[in-house]
């Protein structure tokens, strides 16, 4: 019946003693995390979590949300996980199409009532979570978990449309972990920095290899490249999971510092790796393993072996042990090696599909396939090389950034007629969105007012950084918006 023991309950029992996190001056071993979740999902099964059902997170990175991601796997309910950088509407809209029940939030989002005008799930503060009560209430636990159940939700956007719930389940989670361990390998000094979110697969992904290896990990509330470096040597840190915008600002945080040879393994993931950067890491001893993956793989697919770090520089590398990766031609032929298609990928860790859409699963995932919508080649050997990604998304410090859900926002105002966005290449964010507006009569909107109209609308990273007013839009023949035209635009320098 494809079950396991319960990932936390086992790791307890197995080695109770080990420490499984360290946050701030605080540390807790798998025994009192543990105990600790045991106690909360007693508490949150009095405040009304049920196995089974939906429940949402909107959680920072802190100890108390480590101890609450585990009580709800302890209840076995769905848990869907929301973004922190994201607006009330945003949120509304990720709580009414998961139909979550409940909505578990960290204190400093209590206001978040207030902006919600339509219905809300009952709402559960963190500080009530972890009230112990006098009378300790026995949960019911869910002692076996089937790997075919849904263990989170996570939201990603799409092309066109609203974001959609990526179903993620424990037989996922745990291929996901099992096949990192086999290409990086594992060793009892192994310590796994976060500081990365944890409302994000990258993050995420840490806690449960934490749990599944038996390996202790030093979280962070957010990334700072100064205390990163200091928890690096002071608390042993071997291996750290980092976005291209987190790895440049280490990168210049160092100067001429090297990092301690025990520092094994710099993951880098969530976004194209920029040459320069690959090669000032060389240069610096920093061992960087580039690695591809996404929300619907439950992190890493395809991840490049140490060994091959030089002669392949560049490159995303081989599929995990578990994974298959195939590159598809328009046509849909197997493309050759050296011909750049879409990736399309399959494996244990693969999602299975989105939430309460049948239409997006179907066409993203066929025979088995994910269609990422990435573009990439193979290399005579099978390394993969992803190429430029479709033009219809922009990755900002690892943040997706979908155009059609700004350009949706920005045709809500009145004034505006048309919209495009597009990417601009930015030495901080990697890429950063641009605007172009046709406007009414062609009113001249100022940029406050365009910013101030988005900021109540749109998460602040996905705010466009430029916006230029122009005459018409170009559109294909079928009157279809050419946003590789606006990016071409850019990159030649006419704005
Ligand atoms: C890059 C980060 C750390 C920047 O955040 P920082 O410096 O903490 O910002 P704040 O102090 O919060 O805010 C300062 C101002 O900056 C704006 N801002 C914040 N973030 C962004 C952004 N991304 N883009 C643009 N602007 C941003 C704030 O709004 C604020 O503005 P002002 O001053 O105007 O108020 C942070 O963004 C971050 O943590 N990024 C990483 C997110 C991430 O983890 N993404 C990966 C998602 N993908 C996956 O999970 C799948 C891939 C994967 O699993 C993986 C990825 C990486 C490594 C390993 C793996 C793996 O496979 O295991
Ligand atoms: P998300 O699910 O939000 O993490 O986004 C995943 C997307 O990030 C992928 O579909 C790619 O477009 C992009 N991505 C991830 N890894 C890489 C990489 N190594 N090179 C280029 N793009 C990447
Ligand atoms: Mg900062
Ligand atoms: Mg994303
Ligand atoms: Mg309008």
């Amino acid at each position: 019946d494809n079950k396991m023991p319960n990932f936390l309950t086992r790791r307890a029992f197995l080695t109770p003693e080990r420490t499984v996190v360290c946050f701030q001056e605080q540390s807790l071993t798998f025994k009192e995390l543990y105990d600790r979740s045991y106690q909360t999902a007693g508490q949150l099964q009095k405040l009304g979590v049920k196995n089974g059902q939906f429940t949402a997170v909107l959680l920072k990175n802190h100890l108390d949300t480590i101890v609450i991601l585990f009580a709800l796997q302890l209840l076995g309910t769905k848990t869907v996980i929301l973004n922190c950088r994201l607006t009330a509407a945003e949120l509304l809209w990720q709580l009414q199409d998961s139909q979550a029940s409940v909505l578990i939030v960290e204190d400093c989002f209590a206001d978040l009532k207030q902006q919600f005008t339509e219905q809300l799930p009952t709402l559960i503060s963190v500080t009530k979570t972890m009230l112990f009560a006098q009378e300790q209430v026995q949960p019911k636990l869910l002692e076996e978990v089937s790997l075919d159940e849904i263990c989170t939700i996570m939201y990603t956007s799409g092309t066109t449309g609203k974001p959609k719930g990526v179903i993620q389940t424990y037989g996922n989670h745990w291929w996901s972990a099992v096949g990192s361990a086999l290409n990086l390998g594992l060793t009892d000094q192994d310590c796994w920095l976060c500081t990365v979110p944890l409302f994000h697969i990258s993050g995420f992904s840490i806690l449960m290899r934490s749990v599944i290896y038996g390996m202790p990990i030093v979280l962070h509330e957010k990334f700072s490249e100064q205390k990163t470096i200091r928890d690096i040597k002071d608390k042993r840190v071997t291996i750290m999971s980092v976005v291209g915008t987190m790895l440049s600002r280490i990168v210049d945080t160092l100067e001429d510092e090297r990092l301690p040879k025990e520092f094994r393994c710099m993951l880098l993931g969530g976004g194209p790796a920029p040459l320069p950067l690959l090669k000032t890491c060389v240069e610096k001893q920093i061992p960087v393993f580039q690695t591809y993956g996404m929300t619907e793989t439950s992190s890493q697919i395809v991840t490049l072996s140490p060994e091959y770090s030089l002669t392949k520089l560049g490159s995303a590398g081989k599929p995990l042990f578990p994974s298959e990766i195939r590159i598809e031609r328009i046509d849909g032929a197997t493309a050759q090696p050296g011909e750049a298609g879409e990736i399309v990928v399959k494996g244990p860790n693969v999602t299975s599909g989105y939430l309460n859409r049948e239409d997006a699963t179907a066409e993203k995932i066929r025979q088995g396939w994910l269609y990422t919508g990435d573009v990439g080649y193979l290399d005579e050997e099978g390394f993969l090389f992803v190429l430029d990604r479709r033009s219809d998304l922009i990755i900002s410090g690892g943040e997706n950034i979908y155009p059609a859900e700004i350009e949706a926002v920005l045709l809500a105002h009145p004034d505006i007629l048309e919209a495009g966005v597009t990417a601009v290449d930015d030495k901080d964010w990697g890429q950063v969105p641009a605007a172009f507006i046709v406007t009414r009569n062609g009113r001249d909107i100022p940029v406050d007012e365009l910013q101030q109209f988005c900021r109540n609308r749109l998460a602040k990273y996905k705010i466009p950084k430029f916006f230029y007013l122009i005459d018409r839009l170009p559109r294909n023949a079928a009157k279809k918006l050419l946003r590789r035209t606006l990016r071409d635009w850019v990159n030649e320098g006419r704005f």
